[in-house]
């Protein structure tokens, strides 16, 4: 049997992942004496490792019914189960969204199946998940292989319901379904969403996959185009050799797969799969590969991709070869070449992504320690200097030094009381910000937007409401972008005043932008017009048009301005933090250095004394300073090498 990279590879990130917590636990822990007072780091820091935590590598699976998805699953991820796990048959075979992923909160391995009829439920699928009561849980006996298949058999099932409680559910019943013995009723789905937990390796690291059911699943229910597979890091979308690339393919791949690209900062990867049906044995080896060359690259032509892009393979002789440990068919089956793409670009991306996420977060607080130790050391070295100058001065001198520093104070004093005055000033600003952004004028939005479209019974009126309801979106968070703006040209004038007219350090203030809401919500605008013009949104009652739209789209634009209003309101609340803590130690610095200079003019050890205290501060700063620069380091530490070593590393 072929060595297991992808096993490696994730047991590798894995580990980094274990030694990121380690590292960001070591900063929580070395920080506590540095900010008792601030509430806004410690958020920041436990929303960081709460995002590691929960970070999961999501794999979605997409093509037409009957590629052979279900199979490539089964293929790379359960041939250790020495037989076809999920169920892959001809026609039309996965009939719900299937997540499988292993729960670490469960007790036991299970499948949850959530009902269709829920889909008349006004609740997102993400609120849904939230109810259990609303699935119907069955345990899994992963200790049998075969009754866990027959378990997992559930999301193949449908039922036949009358055509006008198909068409209620939001099903597009065309006319033709009607026809033939049963022609009042059609077959529906029996469950809209599967969650399969269990604990297979991979999963337990945190790979999540996501296989998709072909046929319009994917324009029926949005949340799966907007939620769900933009949120994964790669989307495998598959083409059969047998069919080539047919009209519904290129339907698929331009509305739901290449469409989501701007989305998410995940990968495309494209599999031509059954290639088997090439091997003809009546052809040589070299004419079945110039064939197969040409195959990939009139697909990647219709995809508008380049021919390297496309992988080709066979699931199902890749399954029958690893069940039977046949190396030849495995290599022959082409699954080794996507695999390898697997772990050597999508897994090393993501962990790229998420140290992204982490360094980003940590890095201004990071910079504002280094910038407030180095400020201190340096303040500390300069008084040292002045008071060495000071030894065997005369009391003349002390006096004009005495002098010169109340004056400085006096003048920095004033500064202050013009700083209290910005502040005022900030808060004002502060509050239109926040109102561009507020969500109660975001609801009267809804409101009115879904009152409009209820009224509509055309094409015309939906598309005008839709267009609307984007419209005011926009509206809304160019204002909060533009105030955003002037609020930060604010804060940017007020640290740079105390720069430099008193020398404070030159503290860059943490930057706060709504620009990524605003693409989101450009992106959620092309999603929402491709779920307009879709063929299937024409088939669908008018009523559950309206409710699909606001359900879901509606749900994620509110989702988008909620998050800029916490942002926002964080950034307000933190930004002017550095400047006043700066602000405050200049201050005591000043003050000290008043007293110090006092109680030299009345005695000669108290200069003593303070040299000694000011050589510990000195020593203390340059160790901490060290301490960050390692902690830093570690929290920037690559992804090792995948292979036993980091195994070892993973399961120490
Ligand atoms: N010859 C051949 N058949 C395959 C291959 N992969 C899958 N199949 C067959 O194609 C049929 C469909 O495969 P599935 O895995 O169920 O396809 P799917 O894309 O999951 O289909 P839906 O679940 O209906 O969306 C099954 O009969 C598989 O055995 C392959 O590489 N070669
Ligand atoms: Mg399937």
């Amino acid at each position: 049997m072929s060595r297991d990279h992808l096993g490696d590879r994730l047991t590798a990130y894995a580990a980094w992942k274990r030694q990121l917590l380690d590292a960001l636990e070591a900063f929580r822990a070395w920080l506590e004496p540095y900010r008792p007072e601030s509430g806004e780091d410690d958020l920041r820091l436990y929303e960081t490792l709460e995002a590691v935590r929960r970070d999961r590598l999501r794999l979605a699976f997409v093509a037409e019914f009957s590629r052979g998805k279900t199979e490539l699953i089964n293929a790379i991820f359960f041939a250790g189960y020495g037989r076809r796990l999920l169920p892959s048959e001809a026609g039309r075979t996965t009939m719900c969204p299937c997540e499988l992923f292993h729960d670490r909160e469960a007790d036991a391995p299970y499948v949850r199946l959530l009902p269709i009829e829920t889909r008349a439920d006004a609740r997102t699928l993400a609120e849904l998940r939230e109810a259990p009561e609303c699935w119907v849980h069955l345990p899994l006996d992963v200790q049998d292989p075969e009754r866990m298949a027959e378990t997992l058999r559930e999301v193949v099932r449908t039922r036949r319901v009358p055509v006008a409680e198909a068409r209620a559910l939001g099903f597009p019943v065309s006319p033709t379904d009607g026809a033939g013995p049963e022609a009042d009723t059609v077959e529906i789905p029996r469950w809209r969403h599967a969650l399969i937990s269990f604990p297979h390796p991979l999963l337990e690291h945190g790979l999540v996959l996501l296989d998709t059911p072909g046929l319009n699943a994917l324009g029926s229910e949005p949340e799966l185009t907007l939620q769900l597979l933009p949120s994964a890091q790669a989307v495998l979308f598959l083409l059969a050799a047998d069919t080539g690339v047919t009209q519904s393919d290129l339907e698929m791949w331009n509305h739901h797969v290449r469409g989501a690209e701007g989305a998410a900062h995940g990968c495309r990867i494209v599999a031509l799969n059954k290639i088997d049906v090439l091997w003809d044995e009546l052809k040589e080896a070299d004419e079945i590969a110039a064939i197969l060359r040409e195959q990939c690259r009139r697909a990647a032509e219709a995809l508008g991709i380049s021919p390297e892009g496309v992988f080709p393979v066979s699931a199902q002789k890749a399954l029958v070869a690893k069940v039977r440990g046949d190396e030849a068919l495995l290599e022959r089956s082409g699954l080794p070449a996507l695999e390898r793409y697997l772990y050597q670009e999508v897994v090393p991306n993501r962990q790229r992504m998420l140290q992204a996420h982490v360094l980003g977060r940590l890095g201004p607080l990071i910079d504002g320690l280094r910038l407030e130790l180095t400020g201190r050391l340096q303040r500390a070295r300069q008084e040292l200097e002045h008071l060495r100058a000071l030894q065997g001065r005369n009391a003349e001198v002390l006096e004009q030094l005495l002098e010169r520093s109340r004056t400085e104070q006096a003048a920095y004093l004033r500064s202050v009381e013009s700083f209290q005055a910005s502040r005022r000033l900030l808060r004002q600003q502060a509050r239109e910000l926040l109102a561009a952004l507020d969500l109660q004028a975001f609801d009267r939005l809804i409101r009115q937007t879904r009152q409009a479209m209820q009224e509509a019974w055309t094409t015309r009126g939906l598309r005008q409401g839709m267009q609307h309801f984007f419209a005011g979106a926009r509206d809304a968070m160019v204002q909060a972008a533009d105030q955003a703006e002037q609020t930060r040209r604010l804060v940017l004038a007020t640290y740079r005043k105390f720069h430099e007219a008193h020398g404070l350090p030159a503290l860059e203030p943490r930057a706060f932008s709504v620009e990524p809401h605003l693409q989101a919500l450009h992106r959620l605008m092309v999603e929402a017009e491709a779920f307009r013009n879709s063929p299937i949104t024409a088939m669908l009652e008018q009523h559950v048009v309206v409710r699909r739209f606001f359900v879901t789209l509606v749900a994620q634009a509110r989702a988008l301005f909620f998050q800029a209003h916490q942002e926002a309101e964080a950034w307000l609340r933190d930004v002017m933090h550095p400047l006043v803590h700066q602000i405050k130690a200049h201050r005591q610095d000043m003050d000290r250095r008043l007293e110090t200079l006092r109680r030299i003019s009345a005695s000669r050890e108290a200069l003593e004394e303070r040299l000694q205290v000011l050589t510990q501060e000195c020593r203390r700063c340059s160790t901490d300073l060290e301490a960050l620069e390692a902690l830093q380091a570690r929290l920037a530490a690559p992804l090792p090498e995948g292979g036993a070593a980091s195994t070892e590393a993973a399961t120490a």
